[in-house]
């Protein structure tokens, strides 16, 4: 048997955590490395990678940087003991599930830290679980809380103004309403079983599990149905 795949990822990227549920829903063993966000020293050189960008996957010493090239390769190449595209009778509707992939990194991957880093007081506290998460030392670890606190309230402010300088709540739930629509009343993105759209989705979605705006988001009855539904094969599936 192989080794198990190293995933390079900060604690709070929503990218990172579209990789974990992947990989969890796929039923493959990974272990963490927690990349410093201030130094990236952990992170391995990668072509492709010039801003040097989490997560990236290393698979028996083969580097995949990129959360959607991971996935692919996941699905296409790797012999993964469950599979998300579909197997049964009733085909899965996949450009439904590559079109709720590509919102989830264009839009809701873009929105959540404007939600979640827009206020003073979260940007902290988000801060505080990077470091907690992490062995940076008690220097490094000051300074992701500090430094790490500050640059995510700018990104914050960023994504804001260039995305029309709305409300970042009424963004997120304008969001929301769409993934609602795809999901109608079907169990899954495409239908009756599990796609790579759910994925990315519920991945994106565990990244903000503990704050304020994520209990705001599973107040909408239909997706607190589909979160737990996903959440449940996650668990069930997830690699020893
Ligand atoms: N398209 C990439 C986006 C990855 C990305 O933007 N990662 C951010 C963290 S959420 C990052 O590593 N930023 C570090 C930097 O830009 O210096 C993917 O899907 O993986």
């Amino acid at each position: 048997m192989s080794a198990p795949i190293t995933l390079y990822q900060f604690e709070l990227c929503p990218f990172c955590h579209k990789v974990k549920a992947a990989l969890e829903l796929e039923g493959i063993p990974f272990v963490k490395v927690e990349v410093n966000p201030m130094t990236k020293k952990e992170l391995p050189e990668l072509e492709g990678n010039e801003k040097r960008k989490v997560p990236v996957i290393d698979v028996d010493g083969r580097l995949i940087a990129d959360s959607s090239a991971i996935l692919a390769f996941l699905e296409n190449e790797y012999q993964a003991p469950y599979s998300l595209s579909s197997r049964g009778d009733e085909p899965n509707d996949t450009s439904k599930s590559q079109q709720v992939e590509a919102w989830v990194d264009e839009d809701l991957a873009q929105v959540l830290p404007a939600v979640i880093y827009g206020k003073w007081r979260d940007a902290l506290r988000a801060a505080k679980v990077v470091a907690k998460s992490s062995n940076f030392g008690v220097v490094q670890n000051a300074v992701v809380r500090g430094g790490g606190s500050l640059i995510m309230h700018q990104v914050a402010k960023k994504i804001v103004a260039r995305r029309g300088g709305e409300n970042p709540q009424q963004m997120l739930d304008d969001e929301m309403d769409k993934f609602e629509q795809w999901l109608g009343d079907d169990d899954f993105i495409g239908g009756s079983e599990l796609c790579i759209g759910d994925a990315a989705a519920h991945g994106c979605l565990t990244c903000i599990q503990d704050f304020p705006a994520f209990e705001e988001i599973m107040r909408r009855p239909k997706v607190q149905a589909w979160y737990q539904r996903v959440q449940a094969l996650r668990s069930q599936r997830r690699a020893a």
